[in-house]
């Protein structure tokens, strides 16, 4: 009896401990990503917008690029590549844009933003990396240049840059949006980086179907993120204009 007593007790002591674990485990994965970022840049924009589409609820900790806090002690231990956006989920951290957005898409429902149809997911994938590898690279080097005070911008760069904007204009000659009558999640990839480019590199006439898209992307509500870090990014534009 006394040995059936013991045994109940440590039981009973194994299920509390247990039912702890389970608490704290769950108490950490309830708890809200915290992405790291500054509203001037492309991918932060794109990370943001796409939480919000979502209803993702995040914690938005501010690294404010112009004062160079991308490169303090504090965020050098979260991203060594000292670059924003970062997420922070579950204690671990996941560091680029294209990746954040996509695991916003699978652990919600984005059904509409980047749906299950394997081909489907394939032409958005194509602009994601579109976007990688082609836009936002001459966007940050055509913006990197400007703000190391390297007069206008240079030929070769834009000149790629209007040839990917070709791609584009092509692509939306017959749908509104980059991969059918829908907007997916490309579409806010690759707005928000062709939006921020626009303040220095403006649009050609022949990129018409390039502009209205910009302008359904801005009607939509989830865009006054990207209209108020736009706003801010021309701020120290115009700041570095009036001192050259
Ligand atoms: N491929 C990355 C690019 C991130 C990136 O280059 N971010 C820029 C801001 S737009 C940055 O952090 N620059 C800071 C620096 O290079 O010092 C992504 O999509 O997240």
């Amino acid at each position: 009896m006394v040995l059936f007593r013991s045994n109940f007790c440590f039981k009973s002591l194994q299920n509390i401990r247990l039912l702890e674990k389970c608490i704290i485990r769950n108490m950490s994965v309830t708890k809200k990503p915290v992405l790291y970022g500054d509203e001037s840049s492309p991918p932060v924009r794109f990370a943001m917008m796409t939480a919000s589409l979502l209803n993702i609820d995040l914690e938005f900790h501010n690294v404010d690029l112009f004062k160079g806090e991308n490169r303090s002690e504090f965020y050098k231990k979260i991203n060594p590549l000292q670059k924003v956006p970062a997420l922070s989920v579950d204690g671990e951290i996941i560091c680029d844009s294209h990746a954040i957005a996509l695991y916003f898409c699978r652990t919600s429902n984005g059904q509409e933003l980047y749906p299950e149809a394997n081909v489907l997911r394939a032409k958005i994938d194509e602009w994601l990396y579109f976007n990688a590898g082609v836009l936002f690279p001459i966007d940050s080097a055509i913006f990197t240049d400007f703000f190391a005070g390297k007069g206008p911008a240079d030929e070769v760069k834009v000149n790629n840059w209007y040839s990917a904007l070709d791609h584009l204009e092509l692509k939306l000659t017959d749908q509104k949006w980059l991969t059918g009558d829908k907007m997916r999640l490309c579409d806010v990839c690759c707005g928000t980086t062709i939006s921020s480019l626009e303040i220095l590199v403006p649009l050609l006439e022949r990129h018409k179907n390039v502009k209205s898209w910009l302008e359904s992307l801005n009607s939509l509500s989830c865009f006054e993120v990207n209209k108020r870090g736009l706003k801010r990014l021309q701020s120290f534009v115009e700041i570095l204009k009036q001192q050259n």
